[in-house]
């Protein structure tokens, strides 16, 4: 079984403004679809790698064979990233955040707070790239960035939320604006689906 682009759970425009339906048609049809493809190929000639979740290639991500190594560090952490970011985005999403991540949330120093500190390390990563709320290897909970498409679960560190500031993400409404959209962006957040990644392990 090939790996395969989740279905969007909403409409292309159902993050309308915030986030503009060509966008997602582009970075949803076209740019998640390529890290698929692209994975896909890369794992041909490896069956046994072909059959892991993405989530377990990442982890172990010095084990792929060397030949195809860099290929599937971009398109594994490419899939597995942008299939997370679907699910924590929906319309009329955003507001309070509420019971567990409104809890680690409150232990960063409060949503203003957090928000800024996240926003801060996606305006900061240097060309492409992620912004990250994480569980460490040690149970803590912290912001990151990544560049690329490197996933945290190559570091050991479990994705908790992140958002997409490669330009493809939201260059067509907001061109050079990084800071802008990433503002934007708290209106789409799914919080339910951000609870249930906080207990996963
Ligand atoms: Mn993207």
């Amino acid at each position: 079984m090939a790996f395969e682009v989740p279905p969007l759970p909403y409409a292309y425009n159902a993050l309308e403004p915030h986030i503009d339906e060509q966008t997602m048609h582009l970075h949803h049809d076209k740019h998640h679809q390529a890290y698929v493809d692209n994975l896909n190929k890369a794992l041909e000639k490896h069956a046994d790698w072909q059959k892991k979740p993405v989530e377990e290639i990442l982890r172990n991500i010095n084990s792929v064979p060397e030949d195809v190594r860099t290929a599937v560090r971009n398109n594994a952490g490419g899939h597995a990233n942008h299939s997370m970011f679907w699910k924590i985005m929906k319309p009329q999403g955003g507001g309070e955040p509420k019971g567990k991540i409104a809890d680690v949330i409150k232990e960063l120093g409060g949503l203003a707070a957090f928000q800024e500190k996240f926003n801060d390390a996606g305006v900061k990563r240097f060309g492409s790239g992620w912004a990250w709320l994480v569980r460490s290897k040690a149970g803590k909970y912290e912001i990151v960035s990544t560049a690329n498409q490197d996933s945290p679960l190559m570091d050991g560190n479990f994705p908790i939320m992140g958002n997409d500031v490669w330009e493809h993400a939201y260059y067509l409404k907001y061109q050079n604006r990084r800071a802008e959209y990433l503002k934007a962006w708290w209106n789409v957040v799914n919080w339910d689906e951000i609870n249930k990644r906080l207990e996963e392990k």
